[in-house]
């Protein structure tokens, strides 16, 4: 009986055994077939069939006034990416995206915004200097069917802007859907420069977004991200183009690359490496060019780029691994280790000459740290600045104007995160207690947070006063920034009080 009583429990124990073996085994496969599908590597496998689209130049009218008008209406609409079938889609005055606004310094603007969606959305000018009731921001709704028309006057160097919803909570959902456009500004130094510059033939807008599709074409808004960051996409859309690719005609080309993603890092380089000039960051252009194979844009951030290419020759732009400061398990679920197939540039038999790109682009004033009349500390962690979740309600802290600051922007979790200030272009005084590389030494208005340690940026809050109207200061991964990753600020006039933000939260307070 002994005998018979072990042999069962040998054959339970060999059963218990077995099944924790095959469970093992499959939590393994499980967990490497996770792991591996964790990175997306595109390259070589981007059929580039599709001829680049290029965003308009919006249609323009100057009033009696003086000002420059432009019409933009958030609408509804249909578009077949090729991915199996149509999609539901906003757009701007069309399908998806927007036209592209253009605008030269010391000119009136007004922009008459009309919310075609059925749904309550604003408009923010991103990377603009202005008063912040004209900034688009979350206290600057515009209703369904109604229209808000903001002016202000141009007042910034040259640079390549862009505009896109900023309604608390939903951004992250109407950017994704096509709600972007950029909005180009010039002034006269940056016209006298030997610079490619005609529209759409050597002087490029490339909007890069990642998205993810249904097997029957729809724009899949499933957040099936593991890295906490929202949607990553595994197809790039170029201006709206999958498989895009741009016929070049002259010997050089510029790129205005805009990361309009919502959550996606890249690392922009050549296939063959090629060396290409930065000639610009988020707010105008550098001093002198700097040459360099990669430049890395977190989500909202630009830089102009001018190519040099070679009759007959095709090159891809790529993106390249980012390095976006977080490491190992959270760097590959975050987009960490993607390699993606984005552009490829096609060039004719013989190429139009084009001017070197110049030695010396335009004067940058240094902002001197010792003028600063204050130091703010903000800490990043989870979606939280220094503790806090956004409060329409909450004005987080007043600069006074006409005084420059330091801001101290520490990461305190292991989670990318990318930092932008309304109102104001800023400079990057250090990154981790180092001088700020080429690439950040320009006018920046979002940056990366790649470091645990911190950044130390500069701005002057030189114009625009008003003691209830706060100005944004958020995260620009966008769901994170939905989900309360912002603060507001208001600049208020010497020894002038932060008074009140409009009440109800900011909705609906347009006709
Ligand atoms: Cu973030």
């Amino acid at each position: 009986m002994a005998g018979g009583g072990s042999r069962r429990w040998l054959r339970v124990l060999l059963g218990v055994f077995s099944v924790v073996l095959l469970l093992c085994g499959i939590g393994t496969a499980v967990g490497t077939w996770v792991w591996t599908r964790g990175v997306i590597d595109t390259r070589g496998e981007v059929d580039f069939v599709n001829r680049l689209a290029v965003p308009p130049l919006a249609q323009s009218r100057i009033d009696g006034q003086g000002r420059r008008v432009f019409d933009l209406r958030a609408q509804p609409g249909q578009r077949d990416f090729g991915q199996g079938g149509s999609t539901a889609t906003w757009g701007f005055n069309g399908d998806y995206l927007g036209p592209t606004l253009r605008a030269r310094r010391g000119e009136q603007v007004v922009v008459n915004v009309v919310n075609g969606i059925g749904r309550p959305t604003s408009v923010h000018w991103h990377g603009m200097h202005l008063p912040a009731v004209m900034d688009g921001g979350p206290h600057q709704m515009v209703r369904p069917g109604a229209t808000w028309s903001p002016q202000w006057k141009i007042d910034q160097p040259a640079a390549t802007l862009w505009y896109h919803p900023h309604p608390h909570g939903e951004t992250a959902e109407q950017v994704y859907r096509g709600l972007s456009g950029m909005f180009i500004l010039d002034d006269e130094p940056s016209a006298g420069l030997a610079l490619p510059r005609r529209y759409g033939v050597d002087d490029i807008p490339v909007i890069v977004q990642d998205r993810k599709f249904t097997s029957d074409g729809r724009l899949d808004e499933g957040n099936s991200s593991l890295g906490g960051t929202g949607i990553l996409g595994d197809t790039l859309l170029v201006n709206g183009t999958v498989g895009p690719y741009l016929d070049v005609s002259t010997e050089r080309v510029r790129l205005r690359l805009l990361n309009g993603s919502n959550a996606r890092t890249y690392d922009f380089g050549f296939a063959d490496n090629r060396a290409f000039d930065l000639v610009g960051t988020d707010g105008g252009l550098l001093e002198r060019p700097h040459r360099t194979g990669r430049i890395r844009l977190s989500p909202g951030e630009r830089a102009e780029v001018v190519v040099s290419m070679r009759p007959a020759e095709r090159v891809v732009l790529r993106s390249y691994p980012p390095n976006h400061g977080v490491e190992f398990f959270g760097g590959r679920f975050t987009g960490g280790e993607d390699t993606f197939d984005v552009l490829e540039l096609r060039a004719a038999g013989s190429l139009a000459a084009a001017p070197e790109v110049p030695d010396r682009l335009v004067p940058v004033e240094r902002l001197d740290p010792a003028s600063a009349a204050q130091t703010r500390r903000f800490r990043l962690n989870g979606r939280e600045i220094n503790g806090r979740d956004m409060d329409l309600d909450r004005i987080d802290f007043a600069v006074t104007r006409g005084s420059t600051e330091i801001w101290d922007i520490e990461k305190q979790d292991a989670t990318p995160h990318s930092f932008h200030v309304h109102d104001v272009q800023f400079q990057v005084l250090s990154v981790d207690g180092r001088e700020p590389p080429p690439e950040l030494a320009g006018w920046k208005d979002t940056v990366l947070v790649s470091t645990v340690d911190s950044l130390r940026i500069i701005a002057r809050f030189a114009d625009y006063a008003d003691p209830n109207m706060p100005y944004m200061f958020h995260c620009h991964l966008l769901q994170h920034e939905d989900q309360g990753m912002m603060g507001q600020f208001v600049v208020v006039e010497p020894g002038q009080r932060p008074g009140r933000p409009p009440g109800g939260h900011g909705h609906a307070q347009h006709r």
